[in-house]
């Protein structure tokens, strides 16, 4: 034990990079997946490394998941916390073209930079496994997953209106277009044409819809994956055209209303972002079944080409855009009571059919970029002539509703046949993105792998052995991110590391079984429908091919808050960001981990300021003054009391992302221990219930001033006595000179306070009453028991 004399100053650099070191000697946090009796997987969203390194809101999001990861440990668990890098893709890609690197030369230098700040910040990863998304060891299996999808005829190459981003010179998602303009430059998106590969996941729609009931989720997320996947009931009504043989056909959620239907509205003028209605008479009649009237046919920018037929029948009355525009042009408008009778009558008479229209749109995988793993796919020119394509041997084993994906093919024409294509001979994988030099997107929106030597382009067709092409397109970023949880806990196994040929893929069933799905998945509410739908997706048709034995990939999510910085969230694109680097420095990662948690509920983010760091670095070096200082001898009452009250506050808070208010508790213990002393228990519990949040100066408070054994990180969380931790209460009788007026119940802490009673006690309406005009001379008071005020 440390003397008074020998007070040494904490240093919070060589600490911080010692105990690192010796963690990763050790594998304190490189847990044997295998043998693991208690597992726990906690998972945090992986980063992209996209441009100068990590910032201060990435780092927030980890050190909170951190700080679980790290708490569960010390309950008994066996906790496997990964990392990697989500590398490839556009951002990195853009980043590269901007400092004029070429992607892959950019990639080891941010890895380098990104792995050496994730290690600054003392999370408890397991270094032993990481992975990167580019990595051909990586990709090689992201091609054969989509080669799977393929095989369960889930993969489909179509012709479709998509959205095409101007700047970043490639296609975009749904996802990826907000209010009309690219998500990650702001450019207003115009629609193209273009042949692209799908994912059919409308065909899981209702199964991705009702799974959202079963999963413990927040609630923000969960509906935002239901308006995604905008399930509508309602019915598709065919319209003659007057003299024509061709048919209009609108979907609609109110057949009830046909009774006053107008005219037909077509998204032909439909623009991306545009408030004002617009329409144009296309010169066209559709008959009204059910009245023989003329319907005029417009043309208008209000109706959705991918929604629904992208066809509309008016109905002013009933709604308000139909009216607006009716309004506008001058069209007919009938006041009549819809009349729900009329679903059966259209059905019955045939003019048209019950529907269910999804908000969903298959997931558009081609990316005409560089920076992806290409398309595992061969088109061969003379299979396809001949009418040859390849024969689906697995049938496709979603149950949910195949009748569906018949009904809505006319909205995703497939106009080019699948014929003549062919997946890569799963042997043959990875496909190496060829190294070129010229990797910059074209502007005609062909990939830039067609710089790629002829010996790439070329390879010998599956099927006939004759010469045959490589797709050239490259997988959506998203792809990569769909199911790296998936690998991390195998990265050492042998079916990873085997041929992608093999039965059970890159996971070994143990290791599935163990370990997923995953226990805690922490990470920012951005990716509500974008990664963990797709992530949700890929898990359910892997599960339905048999290589999984569970549909929920992460059936617990935690969605953390946002660091704002300037009143705008801190991000690349806001130029706004903090590099966590300087202050980890000058101040140590711990304080920079406990100022962070510190700034409020961790799910609700908080407001970056610097000078909080300094404050919460003083309260560190406070701490380890009390540790240096001998211990007291003998237990203080009052002390155990707070001690075993800490303890079940802190304990409570962190199982609730709460972290904010168990440092709060920390901070009143201190306060308590310094004035009253430390002895040598509180001390031991003080410092594990700071070794999740401090991790460093809590292990050389452990190991060097209390003189425990390495590691604390795996030392027992404390446990409270519940009799002590009790909050008691008091009962304090009011008097005024002397006659009981009242009483107050507090808490047997505050009955303590002649202070905060008097107070307490004046604001009590009766006491106010009696006291009102009255000067006080005197307040008598017993502790715990009575307070007396007397009066002039
Ligand atoms: C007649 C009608 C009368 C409608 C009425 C609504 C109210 P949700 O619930 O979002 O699925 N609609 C159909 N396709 C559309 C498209 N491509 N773009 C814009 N609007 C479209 O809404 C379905 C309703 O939105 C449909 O029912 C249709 O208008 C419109 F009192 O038909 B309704
Ligand atoms: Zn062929």
């Amino acid at each position: 034990m440390a003397a008074k004399s020998t007070y040494k100053e904490y240093k919070h650099k060589d600490t911080e990079s010692k105990w690192q070191k010796a963690w990763l000697k050790e594998k304190v946090y490189s847990p044997d997946l295998k043998s693991a009796k208690k597992p726990f997987y906690n998972l945090m969203m992986f980063p992209y490394p996209s441009g100068e390194g990590l910032h201060v809101g990435n780092m927030y999001a980890f050190t909170g998941a951190d700080i679980y990861g790290r708490w569960k440990r010390m309950m008994g668990y066996d906790v496997f916390e990964p990392i990697g890098l989500d590398g490839f893709g556009i951002h990195s890609e853009n980043y590269a073209i901007k400092v004029s690197r070429h992607p892959k030369e950019h990639a080891k230098i941010s890895e380098k930079h990104f792995y050496e700040q994730l290690h600054m910040i003392g999370d408890a990863y397991d270094w032993t496994r990481t992975l990167e998304t580019y990595d051909p060891d990586y990709y090689k299996w992201t091609q054969w997953l989509f080669i799977q999808i393929f095989k369960a005829g889930l993969a489909y190459k179509g012709s479709a209106s998509v959205n095409w981003c101007p700047t970043d010179k490639t296609v975009l998602a749904d996802e990826q277009v907000i209010d009309g303009c690219c998500e990650r430059c702001g450019t207003r998106v115009e629609r193209r044409e273009m042949s692209s590969w799908f994912f059919g996941i409308t065909k899981y729609a209702d199964r991705l819809l009702e799974n959202i009931e079963k999963i413990n989720w927040p609630e923000k997320i969960k509906t935002a994956q239901r308006n995604w996947i905008g399930k509508s009931s309602g019915m598709i009504i065919k319209f003659k055209i007057l003299n024509s043989k061709t048919e209009i056909e609108v979907f609609t959620t109110r057949p009830d209303t046909l009774n006053a239907v107008t005219f037909l509205a077509t998204s032909k003028l439909y623009e991306e972002g545009s408030k004002e209605k617009k329409g144009k008479f296309s010169g066209k009649y559709a008959i009204d079944p059910l009245s023989g009237r003329r319907l005029p046919v417009w043309d208008t920018n209000y109706v959705a080409p991918g929604y629904g037929t992208g066809i509309v029948m008016g109905v002013p009355a009933h709604d308000e855009r139909d009216m607006e525009f009716a309004k506008k042009y001058h069209l007919d408008i009938i006041k009549k009571e819809p009349d729900d009778s009329l679903w059966e009558k259209v059905e019955k008479e045939g003019w048209g059919k019950r529907y269910t229209n999804y908000h969903l749109r298959d997931w558009l995988i081609s990316r005409q970029r560089y920076w992806g793993p290409p398309i595992p796919m061969i088109y061969c020119k003379s299979c396809a002539s001949a009418g040859k394509s390849w024969e689906f041997p697995i049938s496709n084993g979603s149950t949910s509703s195949p009748s569906r994906a018949k009904s809505r093919d006319f909205q995703f024409p497939i106009s080019e046949s699948m014929a003549g294509w062919f997946p890569v001979p799963e042997e043959d994988l990875p496909v190496l993105l060829p190294d070129i030099k010229d990797f910059k997107p074209k502007g005609d929106g062909t990939s830039p792998l067609h710089n790629a030597p002829e010996s790439w382009k070329k390879v010998k067709c599956p099927k006939c052995g004759e010469m045959a092409e490589r797709e050239l397109d490259v997988s959506d970023t998203f792809l990569d991110s769909s199911w790296y949880f998936l690998a991390y806990p195998n990265l050492d196994t042998k079916e990873w590391k085997g041929l992608p040929s093999a039965k059970l893929g890159p996971f070994n069933k143990e290791i599935i079984k163990k370990w997923f799905p995953v226990d805690a998945y922490i990470g920012g509410a951005e990716h509500a429908v974008l990664h963990l739908l797709y992530a949700r997706f890929v898990t359910m048709v892997l599960k339905d091919l048999g290589y999984l034995d569970f549909e929920e990939p992460f059936p617990f999510l935690f969605g953390h808050g946002l660091i704002i910085k300037d009143g705008a969230k801190m991000s690349k694109s806001k130029g706004n960001i903090v590099n966590p680097d300087e202050y980890i420095n000058k101040f140590g990662a711990d304080a920079l981990r406990m100022y962070l948690m510190f700034l409020g509920p961790y799910d609700q983010g908080g407001d970056f300021r610097d000078t909080g760091i300094e404050g919460m670095n003083r309260f560190l070096n406070r701490i380890w003054k009390l540790f240096d200082e001998k211990p007291r001898d003998g237990v203080d009452e009052e002390v155990n009391i707070k001690v075993h009250q800490t303890i079940k506050k802190v304990t409570q808070d962190i199982e609730n992302f709460k972290y904010n208010t168990a440092i709060s508790a920390i901070m009143e213990l201190v306060n308590v221990l310094r004035e009253k002393g430390a002895d040598k228990n509180a001390l031991v519990v003080l410092c594990k219930l700071l070794a999740p949040l401090t991790p460093h100066i809590a292990e050389e408070m452990w190991v060097n001033l209390l003189g425990q054994k390495f590691t604390i990180h795996t030392s027992e969380w404390p446990k409270h006595d519940v009799d002590l931790a009790k909050e008691t209460t008091n009962v304090i009788v009011i008097q005024v000179n002397g006659k009981l007026r009242g009483s107050i119940t507090v808490d047997s802490k505050q009955s303590k306070s002649k202070e905060e009673i008097t107070k307490t006690a004046q604001e009590d309406v009766k006491v106010a009453k009696q006291l009102k005009g009255k000067k006080i001379k005197n307040v008598i008071f017993v502790p715990g028991k009575v307070i007396n005020f007397v009066t002039f």
